[in-house]
Protein backbone atom coordinates (compact mmCIF):
# COMPACT_ATOMS: atom_id res chain seq x y z
CA UNK A 1 0.00 0.00 0.00
CA UNK A 2 1.04 3.40 -0.78
CA UNK A 3 2.32 5.72 2.14
CA UNK A 4 -0.35 9.38 2.91
CA UNK A 5 2.63 11.36 0.79
CA UNK A 6 2.87 9.07 -2.06
CA UNK A 7 -0.91 8.55 -2.17
CA UNK A 8 -1.28 12.52 -2.38
CA UNK A 9 1.97 13.05 -4.14
CA UNK A 10 0.45 10.84 -6.79
CA UNK A 11 -3.15 12.64 -7.23
CA UNK A 12 -1.37 15.78 -7.45
CA UNK A 13 0.56 14.93 -9.70
CA UNK A 14 -2.11 12.88 -11.92
CA UNK A 15 -5.00 15.70 -11.20
CA UNK A 16 -7.51 12.96 -9.57
CA UNK A 17 -9.74 12.70 -6.58
CA UNK A 18 -9.06 10.07 -3.70
CA UNK A 19 -10.84 9.20 -0.91
CA UNK A 20 -9.95 11.21 2.46
CA UNK A 21 -6.40 9.30 3.61
CA UNK A 22 -7.46 9.53 7.05
CA UNK A 23 -9.94 7.00 5.85
CA UNK A 24 -7.90 5.09 3.75
CA UNK A 25 -4.71 4.76 6.11
CA UNK A 26 -5.15 5.78 9.38
CA UNK A 27 -6.11 8.90 11.67
CA UNK A 28 -3.29 11.47 12.43
CA UNK A 29 -2.85 14.57 14.25
CA UNK A 30 -2.88 18.45 12.92
CA UNK A 31 1.38 18.20 13.71
CA UNK A 32 1.51 14.61 12.29
CA UNK A 33 -0.46 16.57 8.80
CA UNK A 34 1.94 19.57 8.48
CA UNK A 35 4.93 16.74 8.70
CA UNK A 36 3.45 15.15 5.92
CA UNK A 37 2.86 18.55 4.08
CA UNK A 38 6.51 18.71 4.94
CA UNK A 39 7.29 15.41 3.13
CA UNK A 40 5.45 16.37 0.20
CA UNK A 41 6.82 19.85 -0.38
CA UNK A 42 10.47 18.36 0.20
CA UNK A 43 9.88 15.48 -2.81
CA UNK A 44 8.75 18.41 -4.71
CA UNK A 45 11.64 20.38 -4.30
CA UNK A 46 13.88 17.70 -4.67
CA UNK A 47 12.28 17.47 -7.97
CA UNK A 48 13.23 21.07 -8.83
CA UNK A 49 10.64 23.15 -7.31
CA UNK A 50 10.93 26.32 -6.16
CA UNK A 51 9.33 27.88 -2.93
CA UNK A 52 7.37 30.81 -3.59
CA UNK A 53 5.91 31.70 -0.55
CA UNK A 54 3.34 30.67 1.88
CA UNK A 55 -0.70 30.71 1.88
CA UNK A 56 -3.22 31.11 5.06
CA UNK A 57 -6.20 29.52 4.80
CA UNK A 58 -9.61 29.34 6.79
CA UNK A 59 -8.99 32.90 8.02
CA UNK A 60 -12.68 34.03 7.31
CA UNK A 61 -15.49 33.04 8.87
CA UNK A 62 -17.14 32.60 5.32
CA UNK A 63 -14.68 29.55 4.54
CA UNK A 64 -14.26 28.20 7.74
CA UNK A 65 -18.21 27.76 7.34
CA UNK A 66 -18.23 26.58 4.00
CA UNK A 67 -15.14 23.73 4.60
CA UNK A 68 -16.48 23.44 8.47
CA UNK A 69 -13.13 23.89 10.07
CA UNK A 70 -13.12 26.06 12.52
CA UNK A 71 -9.53 27.49 12.38
CA UNK A 72 -6.78 28.67 10.55
CA UNK A 73 -4.00 26.64 8.63
CA UNK A 74 -1.37 27.47 5.94
CA UNK A 75 0.10 25.63 3.10
CA UNK A 76 3.69 26.25 0.76
CA UNK A 77 3.11 28.26 -2.49
CA UNK A 78 5.65 27.03 -5.40
CA UNK A 79 6.47 29.51 -8.19
CA UNK A 80 5.22 26.38 -10.73
CA UNK A 81 1.53 27.73 -9.40
CA UNK A 82 1.80 30.87 -10.44
CA UNK A 83 -0.04 31.75 -13.60
CA UNK A 84 1.13 33.85 -15.68
CA UNK A 85 -0.06 35.17 -18.92
CA UNK A 86 -3.19 35.52 -17.85
CA UNK A 87 -4.12 32.01 -18.58
CA UNK A 88 -4.89 28.95 -16.00
CA UNK A 89 -4.24 25.79 -18.09
CA UNK A 90 -7.48 23.75 -16.64
CA UNK A 91 -6.05 20.10 -18.66
CA UNK A 92 -4.23 19.29 -14.51
CA UNK A 93 -7.50 20.75 -12.37
CA UNK A 94 -9.99 18.13 -10.83
CA UNK A 95 -12.79 20.88 -9.63
CA UNK A 96 -11.11 24.41 -8.96
CA UNK A 97 -12.53 26.88 -7.05
CA UNK A 98 -11.57 30.47 -7.21
CA UNK A 99 -11.15 33.05 -3.96
CA UNK A 100 -10.34 36.44 -3.49
CA UNK A 101 -7.53 37.31 -1.73
CA UNK A 102 -4.95 39.98 -0.62
CA UNK A 103 -1.37 39.17 -1.42
CA UNK A 104 1.80 40.49 0.22
CA UNK A 105 5.47 40.59 -0.95
CA UNK A 106 8.48 40.41 2.05
CA UNK A 107 11.24 43.01 1.44
CA UNK A 108 13.04 41.96 4.33
CA UNK A 109 13.23 38.70 6.63
CA UNK A 110 11.48 38.43 9.34
CA UNK A 111 12.84 37.36 12.84
CA UNK A 112 10.54 34.48 14.15
CA UNK A 113 10.53 36.59 17.74
CA UNK A 114 9.65 39.83 15.28
CA UNK A 115 7.39 42.05 16.66
CA UNK A 116 3.77 42.96 14.89
CA UNK A 117 5.49 46.05 13.92
CA UNK A 118 8.48 44.32 12.67
CA UNK A 119 6.60 42.28 10.57
CA UNK A 120 4.41 44.75 8.82
CA UNK A 121 7.37 46.53 7.85
CA UNK A 122 9.08 44.17 6.36
CA UNK A 123 5.96 44.27 3.82
CA UNK A 124 7.36 45.72 0.70
CA UNK A 125 4.33 45.60 -1.61
CA UNK A 126 0.70 43.91 -1.37
CA UNK A 127 -1.22 43.62 -4.46
CA UNK A 128 -4.95 41.53 -5.37
CA UNK A 129 -4.93 37.94 -6.28
CA UNK A 130 -6.99 34.81 -6.81
CA UNK A 131 -6.22 31.77 -5.45
CA UNK A 132 -7.27 28.80 -7.75
CA UNK A 133 -7.85 26.16 -4.63
CA UNK A 134 -8.22 22.41 -6.30
CA UNK A 135 -8.57 19.57 -3.02
CA UNK A 136 -7.39 16.07 -4.03
CA UNK A 137 -10.17 14.94 -1.98
CA UNK A 138 -13.62 13.55 -3.23
CA UNK A 139 -16.20 16.16 -3.47
CA UNK A 140 -13.84 18.51 -2.22
CA UNK A 141 -14.40 17.31 1.44
CA UNK A 142 -12.01 16.84 4.07
CA UNK A 143 -10.91 17.22 7.62
CA UNK A 144 -8.47 19.63 8.77
CA UNK A 145 -6.14 16.50 8.96
CA UNK A 146 -6.73 15.66 5.54
CA UNK A 147 -6.49 18.88 4.08
CA UNK A 148 -2.88 20.30 5.81
CA UNK A 149 -1.48 17.03 4.11
CA UNK A 150 -2.89 17.95 0.95
CA UNK A 151 -0.83 21.38 1.17
CA UNK A 152 -4.12 23.14 2.09
CA UNK A 153 -5.89 22.36 -1.49
CA UNK A 154 -3.23 24.49 -3.04
CA UNK A 155 -2.99 24.68 -6.69
CA UNK A 156 -2.22 27.97 -8.67
CA UNK A 157 -2.81 31.35 -8.05
CA UNK A 158 -2.65 35.38 -9.74
CA UNK A 159 -1.24 38.15 -8.55
CA UNK A 160 -2.00 41.41 -9.52
CA UNK A 161 0.41 44.49 -9.89
CA UNK A 162 2.29 44.87 -6.79
CA UNK A 163 2.08 47.77 -4.98
CA UNK A 164 4.38 49.57 -2.45
CA UNK A 165 3.27 49.13 1.03
CA UNK A 166 2.25 50.89 3.04
CA UNK A 167 0.73 52.99 0.46
CA UNK A 168 -0.96 56.37 1.19
CA UNK A 169 -5.06 55.97 1.38
CA UNK A 170 -5.59 52.39 1.69
CA UNK A 171 -6.25 50.37 5.06
CA UNK A 172 -5.19 46.76 4.45
CA UNK A 173 -7.44 46.16 6.80
CA UNK A 174 -10.62 47.40 4.99
CA UNK A 175 -10.49 46.86 1.19
CA UNK A 176 -12.74 46.09 -0.55
CA UNK A 177 -13.12 43.39 -3.00
CA UNK A 178 -15.30 41.05 -5.03
CA UNK A 179 -14.32 37.91 -7.13
CA UNK A 180 -15.78 38.71 -10.45
CA UNK A 181 -16.56 35.15 -12.78
CA UNK A 182 -17.40 35.99 -16.22
CA UNK A 183 -18.68 40.10 -15.84
CA UNK A 184 -21.06 38.96 -12.58
CA UNK A 185 -19.90 39.69 -9.26
CA UNK A 186 -20.31 35.92 -7.35
CA UNK A 187 -18.88 37.07 -4.27
CA UNK A 188 -17.87 40.48 -2.19
CA UNK A 189 -16.41 41.41 1.28
CA UNK A 190 -13.93 42.84 3.11
CA UNK A 191 -10.30 41.90 3.68
CA UNK A 192 -11.19 42.41 7.44
CA UNK A 193 -13.27 39.39 7.47
CA UNK A 194 -9.41 37.75 7.31
CA UNK A 195 -9.00 37.31 10.77
CA UNK A 196 -9.84 41.09 11.02
CA UNK A 197 -7.02 42.17 8.80
CA UNK A 198 -4.39 40.62 6.53
CA UNK A 199 -1.79 41.46 9.09
CA UNK A 200 -2.71 39.10 11.89
CA UNK A 201 -3.07 36.32 9.50
CA UNK A 202 0.18 37.54 8.38
CA UNK A 203 1.56 37.06 12.26
CA UNK A 204 -0.24 33.79 12.25
CA UNK A 205 1.55 32.47 9.80
CA UNK A 206 5.05 33.58 11.36
CA UNK A 207 4.32 32.29 15.07
CA UNK A 208 3.49 28.92 13.39
CA UNK A 209 6.14 29.01 11.13
CA UNK A 210 8.53 30.02 14.19
CA UNK A 211 7.71 26.69 15.81
CA UNK A 212 8.90 24.59 12.80
CA UNK A 213 12.25 26.85 12.84
CA UNK A 214 11.47 28.47 9.43
CA UNK A 215 10.99 32.00 8.81
CA UNK A 216 9.59 34.32 5.95
CA UNK A 217 11.90 35.67 4.11
CA UNK A 218 12.68 38.92 1.90
CA UNK A 219 11.15 37.81 -1.81
CA UNK A 220 8.66 35.80 -0.66
CA UNK A 221 4.94 35.93 -1.69
CA UNK A 222 2.08 35.37 1.03
CA UNK A 223 -1.70 34.93 0.19
CA UNK A 224 -3.68 35.71 3.49
CA UNK A 225 -6.64 34.15 2.95
CA UNK A 226 -9.41 33.95 1.00
CA UNK A 227 -12.44 37.32 1.92
CA UNK A 228 -15.05 35.15 0.51
CA UNK A 229 -16.47 31.36 0.14
CA UNK A 230 -14.73 29.72 -2.73
CA UNK A 231 -16.90 29.52 -5.85
CA UNK A 232 -16.41 26.47 -8.45
CA UNK A 233 -14.89 27.50 -12.10
CA UNK A 234 -14.59 26.00 -15.05
CA UNK A 235 -12.88 26.22 -18.49
CA UNK A 236 -13.47 29.18 -20.23
CA UNK A 237 -14.40 31.45 -17.38
CA UNK A 238 -13.16 34.59 -17.31
CA UNK A 239 -12.09 35.30 -13.07
CA UNK A 240 -11.03 38.65 -11.41
CA UNK A 241 -10.46 40.02 -8.22
CA UNK A 242 -11.87 43.32 -8.29
CA UNK A 243 -10.60 46.21 -5.73
CA UNK A 244 -11.99 49.56 -4.76
CA UNK A 245 -8.28 51.13 -4.51
CA UNK A 246 -5.42 48.03 -4.93
CA UNK A 247 -6.53 47.14 -8.75
CA UNK A 248 -7.57 43.67 -10.45
CA UNK A 249 -5.91 40.71 -11.29
CA UNK A 250 -7.68 39.03 -13.91
CA UNK A 251 -7.02 35.31 -15.64
CA UNK A 252 -9.08 33.24 -18.09
C1 LIG B 1 -8.53 24.81 2.03
C2 LIG B 1 -7.77 26.04 1.66
C3 LIG B 1 -8.46 27.30 2.13
C4 LIG B 1 -8.41 29.84 2.06
O1 LIG B 1 -7.96 30.88 1.55
O2 LIG B 1 -9.27 29.86 2.95
C5 LIG B 1 -7.88 28.55 1.58
C6 LIG B 1 -9.76 24.60 1.16
O3 LIG B 1 -10.75 25.30 1.35
O4 LIG B 1 -9.72 23.71 0.29
O5 LIG B 1 -7.00 28.58 0.75
MG1 LIG C 1 -6.90 30.56 -0.21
Amino acid sequence: MKSIVETIYDAQKGAYEIEKVTETHCKFTIEEAYQYQDQLITRLISEGSKLSGYKMGLTSREKMVQMGIPAPIYGVLLEEMLVTDGKLDHSRLIHPKAEPEIAVLMNADVAPDATVEELEAAIGWIAPAIEIIDSRYKDFKFTMADVVADNCSSTAFAVGEWIPYPAEGVDIADIQVRLVINGEVQAAGSSSAVLGSPIASLQELQVSLAKEGKQLKKGQLVLTGAITAAMRIFPGDTVSTETDNIGTVTFA
